[in-house]
């Protein structure tokens, strides 16, 4: 039996890794394995090039190279990780995947849509989540939370205008695909989202398992 493939997806301090938790906790109550992992990240290779990415540098990164690291990183995470877990029957469930590349090397770096759709083609020739939520939130609400939280890495530091960006690709990439997707309004309490999010599940499980 091959498991179920799930991503949660959002701008910095949306509640991911808070609503992550809750979600591992609804497919144990289901009775499947989860394996629960994250983007750029993973795997040991995939981490030590998540800290290339995500660490300061004396020398400005090139929006390129910054798209191949992250691709680098997934291919190595879904050969490694991902796909494995899944043929042994676990639900892996990731914070963020190819929709973040989207979000944020083309609506935030404004990288070319075509270069990334023909990368994800090359890199997972067709391999894509079985769910996404993307949890949408104000871009000032999710930076102040992640501020509140301690020191910003290289892509937290940009802009308002850099988010809102990778918000609205976020958006395009929910209205291409709108039958993977479960969009919640994450302006809400935790409290509020959890329950959002499990009323969500439920009916996606009842037509997906
Ligand atoms: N990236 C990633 C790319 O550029 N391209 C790619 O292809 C990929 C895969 C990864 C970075 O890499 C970039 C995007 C990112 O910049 P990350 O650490 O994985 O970074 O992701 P972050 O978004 O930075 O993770 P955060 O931890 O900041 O955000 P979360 O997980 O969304 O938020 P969470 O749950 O940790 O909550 C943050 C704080 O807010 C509170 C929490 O208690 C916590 O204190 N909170 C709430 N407060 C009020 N109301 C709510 N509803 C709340 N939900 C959470």
């Amino acid at each position: 039996m091959t498991g179920k493939f799930i991503t949660i997806e959002g701008l910095e301090g949306v509640g991911k890794s808070t609503q992550a938790n809750n979600l591992a906790q609804w497919i144990k109550t289901k009775g499947h394995t989860i394996v629960r992992t994250r983007e750029p990240g993973g795997t040991p290779i995939a981490e030590a090039i998540r800290d290339v990415v995500l660490d300061m540098h004396p020398e400005k990164m090139d929006p390129t190279t910054e798209l191949l690291l992250v691709f680098a990183a997934r291919k190595q995470h879904t050969e490694s990780l991902i796909r494995p877990s899944l043929t042994k029957g676990a639900w892996v469930l990731s914070d963020r995947y190819t929709d973040a590349t989207y979000a944020y090397q083309g609506g935030g770096r404004k990288l070319d849509l075509a270069t990334i759709s023909h990368l994800e083609n090359l890199v997972l020739k067709g391999f894509k989540p079985d769910l996404t939520i993307w949890l949408d939130c104000d871009a000032e609400i999710g930076l102040a939370r992640a501020k509140a939280r301690g020191a910003l890495d290289r892509i937290e530091v940009e802009d308002i205008g850099f988010f809102n960006q990778c918000r609205a690709a976020y958006q395009q990439r929910f209205e291409a695909d709108p039958m993977r997707f479960i969009r919640l309004d994450a302006n809400q309490s935790i409290e509020a989202v959890k329950a959002d999010l499990v009323q969500a599940l439920e009916g996606w499980y009842d037509t997906n398992s």
